[in-house]
């Protein structure tokens, strides 16, 4: 566990708010309790509890929602949790997070992301580059520090990247909000994109000048998440067409409950990586192998929600095998107790695997990120460097 945590890692399926710390939940919900919103007792079990179906799992997160969503609390939440990743030496990370409207406290999904950029903005302890120009050649590991007294000290350095998440709760219309924020257009055009008229988009000079905005905040990707059994996938696919047509990159929560139809839909739509995957069978898993599509593959997460009955079972051995791309993820760090150095040890003690393969594991997933090649040539730097360190 200590060899997994010192090497450098690439985080590509992590779920903001279901990374919480639970100190930090718990203080929410206190806090919450004594205003009268919720009940504290109600909320504190439900919080202790360790082992929970996928079903519980989504009723606790509209609990965290209820605590979570407002301006502060969502940029300390992505604060804390990206301290928590760069501490376990997480180079690079993905987070994703669905953007919420609450008009009571006069959130849009426009200002949920910025509290988030503001939060990664406060970010003190460790150096965390989530814009282009935050790039450094030179310096890809650490940057330095001086303090008051001109002492000079190391600091870690974490890249951030931002996906989207849609929620499979959402409208066709909010699902496209998600994406049209991103490209920042406005939405009275998104009535025009559903009906189809992508092109006029595609040539428009505007759509060139706000998709560069766009890479400003270090917004690379959307994904399609939430509870598995909501929703149904064409509902979804226009904006996520939208997005793929416009240079977005998507990963799909895939096959995390038996839905074989589905699975080949979102197969056919061809997405850059899924998650989950641990229901698909037959001739979807024939195909999912033969597009090779990367899988982010969460153990704990599975094995928690019953969707995976124990590690002996788990499709990871089977894709391994055949070298199918897979990066090792949390999910949700805070809601299953976990981190990313405890699923590689995992990996490790489940699988047979070596200090030799969990390193590579590791540095694989640098091939699968959404962000650009100059980011992929640093992180591979960054294992260099770690491996020269060692010798
Ligand atoms: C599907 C999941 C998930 O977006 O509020 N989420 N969706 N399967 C899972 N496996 C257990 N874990 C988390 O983070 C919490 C949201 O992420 C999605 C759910 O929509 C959940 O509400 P954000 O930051």
């Amino acid at each position: 566990m200590e060899w997994c945590q010192s090497i450098p890692k690439v985080e590509l399926h992590a779920h903001l708010n279901g990374s919480i710390r639970d100190s930090t939940l718990l203080e929410l919900a206190r806090d919450l309790g004594e205003t009268g919103v919720l009940v504290f007792s109600d909320f504190e079990h439900v919080i202790l509890k360790s082992d929970r179906s996928l079903v519980e799992v989504f009723k606790l997160f509209d609990l965290i929602h209820m605590v979570t969503t407002d301006h502060t609390t969502i940029s300390r939440i992505t604060r804390e949790v990206i301290e928590d990743f760069a501490s376990e030496n997480v180079v690079y990370i993905e987070l994703r997070t669905t953007p919420k409207k609450n008009k009571l406290i006069g959130m849009s999904k426009r200002s949920y992301m910025e509290a988030v950029v503001e939060g990664l903005k406060s970010i003190n302890s460790v150096d965390v580059a989530f814009m282009p120009h935050d790039v450094d050649t030179h310096s890809p590991l650490n940057s330095l520090s001086i303090d008051n007294n001109c002492n000079v000290t190391p600091r870690k350095r974490i890249y951030v990247r931002l996906l989207l998440s849609i929620d499979r709760r959402e409208t066709t219309e909010d699902a496209m909000e998600t994406v049209c924020w991103q490209l920042k257009l406005d939405l009275k055009f998104a009535p025009l994109i559903m009906d189809g008229m992508f092109t006029f988009f595609l040539h428009c000079s505007l759509q060139v000048k706000l998709a560069l905005e766009l890479k400003d905040v270090g917004v690379v990707g959307i994904d399609l998440s939430g509870n598995p059994i909501v929703g149904e996938w064409t509902t979804f696919w226009p904006a996520l067409q939208f997005a793929k047509e416009n240079g977005l990159a998507i990963t799909l929560h895939c096959g995390e409950v038996p839905n074989p139809k589905e699975i080949q839909a979102m197969l056919d739509f061809w997405p850059q990586r899924i998650g989950h995957a641990c229901f698909f069978e037959g001739d979807n898993w024939e195909k999912l192998k033969h597009l090779n599509i990367p899988v982010e593959i969460c153990l704990t997460s599975n094995i928690r929600t019953n969707s995976i009955s124990s590690l002996d079972v788990h499709h990871f051995a089977d894709l391994y095998k055949v070298n199918h791309p897979l990066v090792i993820c949390t999910d949700d760090s805070g809601v299953f107790s976990t981190s990313v150095s405890k699923e590689y040890s995992l990996a490790a003690s489940a699988f047979g695997l070596g200090k030799k393969e969990i390193f590579q594991l590791a540095r694989d997933a640098i091939e699968f990120i959404f962000a650009d090649n100059e980011i992929k040539k640093i992180l591979n730097q960054v294992f260099d460097s770690y491996v020269t360190n060692l010798a």
